[in-house]
This record gives C-alpha cells, structure tokens and sequence, in this order.
C-alpha cells in the first residue's frame, strides 16, 4: 500500500489529517521534554516522566517500526456567546464554562473506534499485514504526539505550545499509529501552516501566566493542569484566576489570531455537547452529587470522569465563589 491510499483510508474512517513520517527520534523534542520535566513543570503528573526511553524512540514501542502515522480530528464548536445567544447564556449563571475538547463524548473512546476502523480497512487490502504490524495511542500513550504531528507535516508548534494546523487551528486532537509498513514520508517543510511572529496574545493572554516562555507551559500554573489533573487542592492564588472555567482551559487558543480565522466546524456528531455534559454544567448538580453513582451518571463516556468526584466538586466551589465574588 502506498501513503496516497492510506491517507484515502484515513478519510473513510473519518479523520480529517493524516500526515506521515519515519521512526526517528526527534532531538529537538527529547531536548526540550528533558528540560520540561528537569524545571518540575510536569507537576504531580508523575506518569510523564516514566519510559522516557520509549516515548522518545517509537521504535522501541514495536519491533520493526518502519512508519509513523499521524492523524488528526477538527473538534471545533464555536460557543454559545460567539454564536450571539446571550440569553442563554445567561440562563447559566450558576454555571460552570467547560473547555470545548470536553462538551461531547470521550475523544479517546471517538478516536479509538475511527483507528480500529482504519486498520481493519488497510488489512482487507493488504493481505501480508495482520493486527501485529500496527500499534497505536491517543494521548495517554508514552508518545510525543505534538512533536511527530510537526515531522509529519499536520502543523506547527505555537507559542502556547498548541499543534496548529493551516486548515483547523490547533482545535484538532491527536492520535498515532505505529507500523511495520514502510510508507513515503511527507515532508514538512512543503507546508506552510503560518507562523506566530510577534505575536504574544496566548502569553498575554494567559490569567495565571502559566506560558512560561515561548512553547512552554508550567502545568502548576496552567488551568487544565489544575482542573483537570491535579489530585490535591488548589491554592487561593491561582483559584482566583479561574472565573467560570470549572474543566480545562481555552484561552491561549481562543486569543490565537490563527484559531480566530480558521474556525471550520467539526463534522463529528460525537463531539456536539448533548452527547455529554454540554458548554455549561449546573454548579448546585455537582456540589449535589451524592454517590459515586451520581457522578458516573453525569459524567460517563467523557472526559470529566479523569478528576473523579472530588475533584469536579473542588472545581464547583472555586467557581461559585468566583461568582460571588465578581456580583
Ligand atoms: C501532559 C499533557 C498536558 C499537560 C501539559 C501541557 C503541555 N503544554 O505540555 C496539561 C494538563 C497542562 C495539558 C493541557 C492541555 N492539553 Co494536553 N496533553 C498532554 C500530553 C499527554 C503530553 C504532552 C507533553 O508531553 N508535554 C511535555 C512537553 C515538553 O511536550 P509537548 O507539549 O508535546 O511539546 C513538544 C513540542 O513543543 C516540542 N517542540 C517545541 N518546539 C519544537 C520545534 C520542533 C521543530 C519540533 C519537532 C518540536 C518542538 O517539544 C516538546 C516535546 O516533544 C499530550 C498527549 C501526548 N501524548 O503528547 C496532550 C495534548 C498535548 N493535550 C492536548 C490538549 C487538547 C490540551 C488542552 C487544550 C486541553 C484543555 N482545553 O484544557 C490543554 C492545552 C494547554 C497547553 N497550552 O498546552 C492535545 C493537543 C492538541 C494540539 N492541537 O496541540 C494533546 C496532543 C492530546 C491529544 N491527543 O490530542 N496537557
């Protein structure tokens, strides 16, 4: 099989970029993970320090590595406010704004079936391949995901550190495939998906200034580091900061002048809110949960099930309380 067919595959299970590359380690990025982690701005995210030597070396995750495949999924939805429906966003008032990757079902879960979906197609034409030749992560995998996306031609690193792409913006999620197929590599430097320049609007922009220079974000700072992964509590200081953001965060890419011409419209159904918790969640349904049961029935099959109950219900509280103390 050769890259043009694959890529055509790509699209008949549904994602929206498919860029490909080799197994090499990138320089670069292990320099700049090493310094990531020396500077402790991985924060209690103990997991991303460990098997440093396969999440640098995709050969070291399959024998017989011969390509990487890097795909992409536009997730974007504009939100209420943009779309001019003040009134119903006020109507959330005693609500808390969660981070548009979030509203509809588990990417993972999405992203999981499309690959499945991939490589069963790629096997009913390629009769020498079996299950064996692919492996592949979304996100959780020992994988740098944004790094091989820039090799494989899907974008380039802004100075939020976010994957931007010339069609979607940095909206897109990331996933890869690993294969002993050997597939012609697209060259990156073919693309131009824009550049930051001056531009210092996400750095600005940032209200607990967790872009700590440009392409580097300190997660003890960032506001989806802290709403989303950190297990213990959140100190005043940075809680104040929130507003109404009760999971994750959008602003260095909302702000992003390239976010701000490419708003394509994701064609996922999966991801539009009524397939999970929506733009907005009631804060008294949170901080009103009484077992774990409740939870799971409000937040199962999305990504608001990673802070557990305890810490959706942290979250509740430091956005009423940022509510009270803006009225
Ligand atoms: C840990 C993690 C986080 C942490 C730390 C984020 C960070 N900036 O490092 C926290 C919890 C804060 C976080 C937040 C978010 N995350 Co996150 N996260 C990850 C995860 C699991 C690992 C990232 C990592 O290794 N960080 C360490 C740093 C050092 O690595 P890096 O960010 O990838 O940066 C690389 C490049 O910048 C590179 N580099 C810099 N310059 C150059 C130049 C060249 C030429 C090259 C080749 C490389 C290069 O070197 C770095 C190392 O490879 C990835 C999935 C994955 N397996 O990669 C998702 C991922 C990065 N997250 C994602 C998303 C969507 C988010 C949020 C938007 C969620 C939200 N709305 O709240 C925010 C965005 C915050 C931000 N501005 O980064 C997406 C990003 C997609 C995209 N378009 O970029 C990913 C890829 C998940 C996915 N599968 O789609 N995340």
């Amino acid at each position: 099989m050769n890259s043009k067919r694959l890529k055509e595959i790509s699209k008949l299970a549904g994602f929206d970029l498919c860029g490909i590359t080799t197994p090499e380690v990138i320089p670069e990025a292990v320099d700049y993970f090493e310094r990531w982690i020396e500077n402790g701005f991985h924060a209690e995210m103990e997991w991303i320090g460990k098997n440093r030597e396969r999440r640098y070396d995709p050969k070291k995750l399959m024998d017989g590595v011969k390509s990487v495949i890097i795909l992409g999924l536009n997730y974007y939805k504009p939100n209420t406010d943009e779309l001019g429906q003040t009134e119903a966003s006020a109507a959330h008032n005693n609500s808390g704004l969660v981070s548009r990757y979030a509203r509809g079902k588990d990417y993972h879960k999405v992203i999981r079936r499309k690959t499945e979906d991939m490589i069963y197609r790629v096997l009913k034409e390629e009769n020498e391949l079996s299950q064996d030749s692919f492996n592949w992560w979304v996100d959780y995998g020992p994988f740098l995901e944004r790094s091989y996306a820039v090799k494989a031609g899907i974008g380039y690193i802004g100075k939020n550190s976010m994957l931007i792409n010339k069609e979607y913006g940095s909206w897109i999620f990331l996933s890869e495939i690993v294969t002993t197929l050997e597939l012609e590599p697209d060259d990156p430097t073919d693309l131009d998906h824009g550049k930051c320049g001056s531009c210092r609007l996400c750095i600005e922009a940032c209200p607990t200034d967790a872009i700590v220079k440009p392409r580097v974000v300190d997660s003890n700072k960032c506001i989806s580091y802290l709403t989303i992964e950190r297990p213990s509590m959140i100190p005043d200081e940075l809680a104040d900061k929130f507003g109404n953001m009760i999971f994750g965060c959008d602003i260095c890419q909302e702000v992003c002048p390239h976010n701000l011409e490419r708003q394509v419209l994701s064609a996922h159904k999966d991801f539009v809110g009524t397939k999970g918790v929506g733009e907005f969640i009631n804060l008294d349904k949170i901080l009103n949960l009484k077992s774990r049961e409740e939870f799971l029935k409000l937040t199962a099959g999305t990504p608001l099930t990673r802070p557990k109950e305890d810490g959706l219900k942290r979250n509740a509280e430091i956005v009423k309380r940022n509510k009270g103390k803006k009225c």
